[in-house]
């Protein structure tokens, strides 16, 4: 543990800006100020994360890779400062340096290297890991680009690089000495040694520098650090030779350069494979350099690492732990087998056939010619294997090689001991449909993970009012044992907590709604419901349900202009793939509605809508805190979890939502009176789909309310659409209406109706919130890490729990 006085940390900080500016901090920009302060708190745990490292190396203990294409840690200052317990002695004393530690904390990048769910998760993982005093370590790609930064033009997505790296990042650390060569292309030639082994020989290969820059993960107040570590492509020194063409240099350098900023529609680019190899290639070989240090057997390797792969993006470390057992270790092909199936396992997020990642043959052989003999051979022997259990269809079915294509999850499933979902609806979707077949050969490697957060990021850090009210009602220990916040139902009737919920919600409302005046110049009444969508966008998600809603209200509003009903605000945040045309429309039909609404000066306020530029984690803690309902209306059976949605209820907001992904666990938490359930089932949809029972065309001719709403995409009456207006409305009426939003319509606003009757009691209201913040304990990632540890990495606890 780091001690320090708020004395000596103003000595070191103001001399330390020094030595670094040759001016004052007074002088300096919010930018040079936290970054001054970053170095600072560096220089501070530097000897913790020393001790860390060594004291895992003595003890030889068990160590977890988690392998992720993406991270999303969110700003790191105010997290380190929390888990260190340094938060108060630098805010008191910078407050008498005359600095703000909230100010100063914008001055901070927010790294954005991850699309949305899966980033964020991993690093909520990481934060978790430490903090349950495991040993486990991120390995990722430190992309010089993250997603793009969105802008709205005309209200149109335009995006624009992500230069996060411009003025360095404080936080890592270069670690030259732990560069590995990753190797592309070429050819493999077989030979013999003295004693008649077949070895492989790879002639040509295209060689590549993989640096790591390593960023330490603080445990929450147990000197646990962990470490994050991700790999720049660069060219090997002394081989700069060899790359003689700009071409040829750049090609290396474009490994690292950006992130895909698609995040579930499969595109089957050689530049995005290149990626997946190239970190799963250095991360598997820094593990092996690791284990060799321990000087144990061969045999042993699985006790000591466990390697998990974040979807199947990471999936070619499983021939790649076989090529290195094999061709460099010697291992024979069962060794080598035994070791990397005991070692890996495999999360999947997703049930849409589209995401599934698939990789053409011939480009697998000609970049990585090795990889693809193995994956040939073990998909052989795998073959060979099941056909006389399971018989040829099935066994076939599951074949990695099919109709000219490498297809990873089946890579991931065969060669690994655990395959997770990250619901309880999720998993059983792949048990019972898209992974049925490898459910029959392997029922033992399925498990449900039901995902997590982090309730020190999103609580903690992002409502300090609610954390001061939960530590004055139910004392502390809630932030070390989160399912302690169920002490806080006792006082469901206590009209003064109550009362001081709402004081603190209305706050970060103030605190947002200052925040869309500045930004965007529209007025938002902070007492007004503040209804909040936030996530990818997506067709499946139905953020153009949220929108038939609010055109239908403005219907409503124009025909009664007297009608009582609170007002609304309705948030939205998202980012559309750029290549997703279908989305984009929606992004610019939410912002022509945005337009229409909000200057109408007959809607007197009623209703407003507010969809935030470059929605990420930064705004995330902005909006989270001051949100009172969370849209959660994917279609059943889309979702695979969804994690806002638990982010939102741990802040209050009560859930509005369709039995899909962790809604459903939500809703088994707080019960049908604690939020509000509409929509079609899972199964009510299977049925649709199977029977080819669904015309929407119906719908909308039988339906004057909703007709309407539809009309309105294509009469004029929405102003500044062009094409989307009819685009979307042909999706809904010509097309069938993929995702039953007609169907859903009716019982999405009757849901609505209850909010606006329930927000008037404010009362009831705030024991609905309160009962969602207490029961948002059991989504702590703390619970889930534990359950992946004990479960499927059988790791325990280095360093005794959190203490607070
Ligand atoms: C794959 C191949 C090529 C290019 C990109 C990709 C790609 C990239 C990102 C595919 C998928 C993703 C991200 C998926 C994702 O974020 N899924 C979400 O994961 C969350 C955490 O488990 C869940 O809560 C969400 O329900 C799920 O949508």
């Amino acid at each position: 543990m780091i001690a320090i006085t708020s004395k000596q940390f103003k000595d070191d900080y103001v001399k330390m800006f020094e030595q670094v500016y040759a001016y004052n901090y007074q002088e300096g920009t919010r930018r040079e100020q936290f970054e001054v302060l970053g170095s600072l708190i560096k220089k501070y745990y530097m000897k913790d994360w020393k001790k860390t490292i060594e004291a895992y190396k003595e003890n030889k203990e068990k160590q977890v890779y988690y392998f992720s294409m993406e991270f999303l840690p969110g700003r790191m200052l105010k997290s380190n400062l929390w888990n260190l317990g340094l938060t108060s002695v630098v805010a008191t004393g910078l407050a008498e340096l005359g600095l703000d530690l909230d100010e100063v904390a914008e001055g901070e990048v927010d790294p954005a290297l991850g699309n949305g769910g899966l980033g964020r998760l991993a690093s909520c993982f990481m934060d978790s890991i430490a903090s349950n005093g495991l040993s486990g370590h991120g390995n990722g790609i430190r992309y010089r680009y993250g997603l793009f930064k969105q802008k709205f033009i005309d209200g149109y997505q335009i995006e624009l690089p992500e230069n996060w790296l411009r003025n360095g990042n404080v936080w890592e650390v270069r670690k030259e000495n732990k560069a590995v060569i990753v190797r592309f292309g070429g050819n493999v030639v077989m030979e013999q040694d003295e004693a008649g082994n077949l070895y492989p020989r790879y002639e040509h290969t295209r060689n590549i520098l993989a640096v790591p820059y390593d960023t330490p993960q603080v445990g929450f107040r147990n000197g646990n650090m962990n470490n994050l570590r991700l790999w720049s492509a660069e060219i090997p020194y002394g081989e700069e030779y060899l790359f003689r063409t700009e071409e040829e240099r750049d090609e290396v350098k474009q490994i690292t350069e950006v992130l895909y900023p698609d995040d579930s529609n499969y595109e089957g680019r050689r530049l995005r494979i290149k990626q997946e190899y190239f970190f799963s290639s250095a991360g598997v070989q820094s593990i092996i350099r690791y284990f060799k240090t321990l000087e144990e057997d061969w045999s042993l390797f699985p006790d000591k690492i466990a390697i998990h792969i974040n979807d199947t993006h990471p999936a070619l470390v499983v021939p790649e732990l076989m090529r290195i057992l094999l061709d460099e270790e010697g291992l024979s092909w069962e060794q080598a087998w035994e070791i990397t199936k005991k070692t890996i396992s495999y999360t999947n997020h997703t049930i849409l056939q589209e995401a599934m990642e698939r990789w053409n043959i011939e480009m697998i052989q000609s970049l990585l010619p090795r990889i693809y003999q193995i994956i040939e051979e073990i998909n052989r022997r795998h073959i060979e294997k099941k056909i006389p259990l399971y018989g040829e269809e099935l066994t076939y079915r599951t074949a990695i090689l099919q109709d000219g294509q490498v297809h990873m999850a089946n890579l991931a499933i065969i060669g690994s001991h655990s395959v997770n979902g990250v619901a309880r609806l999720h998993t059983d979707i792949l048990m019972e449909q898209t992974l049925r077949d490898f459910y029959i050969m392997y029922p033992n490697k399925f498990n449900n993970k039901t995902n997590g957060i982090t309730h020190r990021r999103w609580i903690h850090i992002a409502n300090p009012g609610l954390t001061r009210l939960l530590d004055d009602v139910i004392g502390e220990e809630w932030k070390s044992n989160p399912d302690e916040l169920k002490l806080l139902k006792a006082f469901a009737n206590d009209k003064e907590i109550l009362k001081r919920i709402e004081e603190v919600k209305l706050a970060n409302k103030k605190r947002f709604a200052a925040y869309v005046k500045e930004e965007k110049g529209i007025e938002i009444d902070p007492t007004a419901i503040f209804d909040v969508q936030i996530k990818r966008l997506h067709a499946y998600k139905r953020q153009l349900l949220n929108v038939l809603h609010i055109l239908d209200r403005y219907n409503q509003l124009k025909d009664q202009p007297d009608m009582t009903m609170p007002k609304r605000v309705f948030i939205f945040g998202a980012k559309a793939a750029p290549s997703y045309h279908y989305a984009k429309q929606i992004i610019k039909l939410i912002n022509a509605v945005a337009e229409l609404v909000n200057n109408d000066q007959e809607m007197k306020d009623q209703i407003k809508v507010v969809f935030v530029e470059n929605y990420g984690v930064s705004l995330a803690e902005l909006i989270i805190p001051a949100a009172d309902v969370s849209e959660q209306i994917s279609l059943a059976g889309k979702e695979a979890s969804g994690t806002s949605n638990m982010k939102l209820m741990a802040n209050g907001a009560l859930t509005m939502a369709t039995m899909d992904g962790a809604n459903i666990e939500i809703h088994e938490a707080v019960g049908n009176e604690n939020m509000y359930v509409f929509g079609l089932s899972n199964e009510e949809v299977q049925s649709y789909y199977e029977n080819h029972t669904y015309h929407s065309r119906n719908l909308y001719e039988g339906n004057p309310r909703l007709k309407r709403v539809l009309n309105m995409l294509i009469d004029g009456s929405i102003p500044g659409l062009h094409d989307e207006g009819q685009d979307i409305f042909d999706s809904l009426i010509k097309f069938n209406d993929e995702y039953f939003l007609l169907k859903d319509f009716d019982s999405y606003l009757q849901a609505q109706r209850h909010v606006d009757q329930d927000y008037l009691d404010r009362e009831k209201w705030n024991k609905m919130a309160l009962m969602n913040i207490a029961q948002s304990g059991r989504f702590s990632a703390d619970y889930t890490i534990q359950r992946y540890a004990e479960e499927i990495w059988l790791l325990h606890p280095r360093v005794a729990e959190a203490k607070s």
